[in-house]
């Protein structure tokens, strides 16, 4: 009876913690609307953890998990602080302060997490603070209700005094009025039954207000990205480029089953960024700045950037954390400004032989000017695949260097451009262990038949090749430890985009078998069987497919 009494007596508070930091959560997002996505508590401690993740962690993260990485962030994050607010809560059993106290450490945290994002401003703290206001109001006036409840159920349930001894009983029995330090709660009358009600009106009170903080919260999130830039995006129509792509050559498209679309569409092209929230850049307030190590500054608005002749590209953009066979690698039309026209004009040094990509959420990129200028069609991009820039893919500008990975040529939501040197600057994920300087390696993918498939009679293997700015020549393939053959290559679109290519195999019976696949280059290198992981610049070795022959 006594242990049932304790745990009866402790889950009501316990809920109260709950509902408490549900409130301070959800009253915080409605206020982040307002202020700006990354104000959001969770959202910046979400970030300050991300930026402290270790790299083999990382690593792991986006390999096992992809783009539900930050989705499952979200929910351990969400488990962990359910976790203390249940402490808050029992804590705040025996004194209504040492429950607030969670609260004001949480605020504390939440505070430096949001003041030291790189996108904050000065309201950047509100939420945070309007939020845990909320979350004490809410503790301080359902945890004397919890023990109100719990000490009338008790006073109706004399046996469970009876059997019960010591400081434990005395405990139990203890009004909650005499409690230190809780406000005089009316405590309803002690009548037969009456203490069950009570209870599970209180149980009611707080699954509730955690029901209604979640609605307010969701709301709060929906506000905010309904005052993002999506109608500022929708009203865009892009100029025609003065320099468009060169017309696909005949064949360009293989048409084989199961291959990736020469063409990634928007919504199926692989995401990759630290961004916990999408940063909502208005076009109308844009300017891209470009400083350092330069002969004059220059400052451009989106509208500039538009007036421009825009040239139009078919490239290939890959993440170096793309493990063979992964599909962290896309191609699109981009539409944007050339980048060596503008570094012309502001006359980089000499010697600053890294641009630095700055991102509107701080995030920074290193790449070699000379690679921006060496007539490659490195990028200043507005449109994707003939419309503006997806938010999720930069909107509305980012940088294209074509032969480079993304994390040292792509910043997305780009504000910023510093000549700068490799000696004295390190972007983000440098010091994360990843390579300053990170070419793309020639790679190649079997798209179809999937591992693990059944198959018979013919077999159309197909998939594709890349090696940005050199170009494929040719793509192997093999059956177990059989000859190398060649495969039907599509049509080049271009030096810088992917191959489609196909094989048709005949099986000669029936069993198991493992296909094999490599490609070569442009300048005759060959993807070498050793296999190294995506760390620290990108990975190497053949992709192979395991299939049963029926
Ligand atoms: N602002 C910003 N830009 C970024 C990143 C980022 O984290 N933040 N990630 C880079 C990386 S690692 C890659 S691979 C590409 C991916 O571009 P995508 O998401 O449009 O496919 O964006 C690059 N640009
Ligand atoms: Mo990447």
């Amino acid at each position: 009876m006594l242990t049932s009494v304790r745990t009866r007596s402790w889950a009501l508070p316990a809920l109260a913690g709950v509902a408490a930091a549900a409130s301070a959560l959800g009253v915080a997002e409605v206020v982040a609307a307002f202020v700006g996505p990354s104000s959001s508590p969770v959202t910046a401690v979400s970030g300050a953890i991300v930026d402290r993740i270790p790299r083999s962690l990382e690593q792991f993260g986006v390999q096992t998990l992809g783009h539900w990485d930050k989705p499952v962030l979200t929910v351990i994050i969400l488990v962990v602080l359910a976790g203390i607010a249940v402490a808050a809560g029992i804590l705040a059993r025996r004194r209504v302060a040492f429950g607030l106290l969670v609260f004001v450490a949480f605020a504390v945290i939440g505070v430096l997490a949001t003041a030291s994002r790189p996108d904050s401003t000065t309201m950047a703290v509100w939420p945070t603070v309007v939020g845990a206001g909320v979350g004490m109001a809410v503790l301080s006036l359902l945890v004397p209700r919890a023990l109100a409840v719990e000490d009338s159920v008790r006073a109706a349930e004399p046996a469970d005094v009876g059997g019960a001894a010591g400081s434990a009983s005395a405990a139990a029995t203890t009004p909650a009025a005499v409690r230190a330090g809780a406000p005089v709660a009316p405590p309803p009358l002690p009548t037969l039954g009456g203490g069950a009600g009570s209870r599970r009106s209180f149980l009611y009170l707080a699954a509730g207000t955690t029901a209604a903080a979640a609605v307010v919260g969701g709301g709060g999130r929906l506000i905010g990205r309904w005052r993002g830039v999506s109608e500022e995006r929708a009203a865009i129509t892009l100029p025609k480029p003065a320099d468009p792509a060169p017309p696909l050559p005949a064949g360009a498209k293989l048409d084989a089953e199961g291959v990736s679309p020469l063409f990634t569409p928007n919504s199926d092209f692989y995401r990759v960024d630290t961004a916990f929230v999408l940063p909502q850049v208005n076009p109308k307030n844009y300017k891209l700045r470009i400083h350092g190590r330069v002969a004059r500054e220059m400052e451009f608005t989106y509208q500039d950037l538009l007036d421009r002749p825009l040239v139009e590209r078919d490239v290939t953009l890959t993440c170096v954390s793309n493990d063979v066979g992964g599909d962290l690698v896309g191609n699109a039309r981009w539409l944007g400004v050339r980048l060596k026209d503008l570094l012309d004009e502001v006359e980089p040094d000499p010697d600053a032989d890294q641009l630095v990509g700055r991102s509107a959420d701080g995030w920074t990129c290193g790449t070699p000017t000379a690679a921006c200028r060496d007539g490659r069609d490195a990028l200043i991009a507005v449109g994707m695949n003939g419309e503006p820039l997806p938010v999720a893919h930069g909107f509305p500008v980012r940088m294209v260097v074509p032969g480079l990975y993304g994390y040292v040529s792509a910043t997305k939501w780009l504000v910023d451009l510093e000549l700068s040197r490799f000696s004295d600057f390190d972007a983000y994920w440098v010091p994360r262990g990843w390579a300053q300087q990170a070419p793309i390696k020639v790679a190649s993918r079997i798209d179809t038949p999937r591992a693990g498939a059944k198959v018979s009679d013919t077999v159309t293997v197909a998939g594709v090749a890349w090696a940005q700015h050199v170009g494929i020549a040719k793509v192997e393939l093999k059956v177990d430890d059989g000859p190398w053959q060649q495969a039907t290559l599509a049509a080049q679109d271009s030096i810088d985009t992917w191959r489609q290519w196909r094989w048709d195999w005949k099986p000669s019976g029936s069993g198991d078998h493992v296909i094999s696949v490599r490609a070569t280059n442009a300048d005759g290198v060959t993807q070498p069987e050793q296999y190294e992981p995506p760390a620290p610049d990108g990975s190497q070795g053949w992709h192979s497919v395991d299939v049963t022959v029926r």
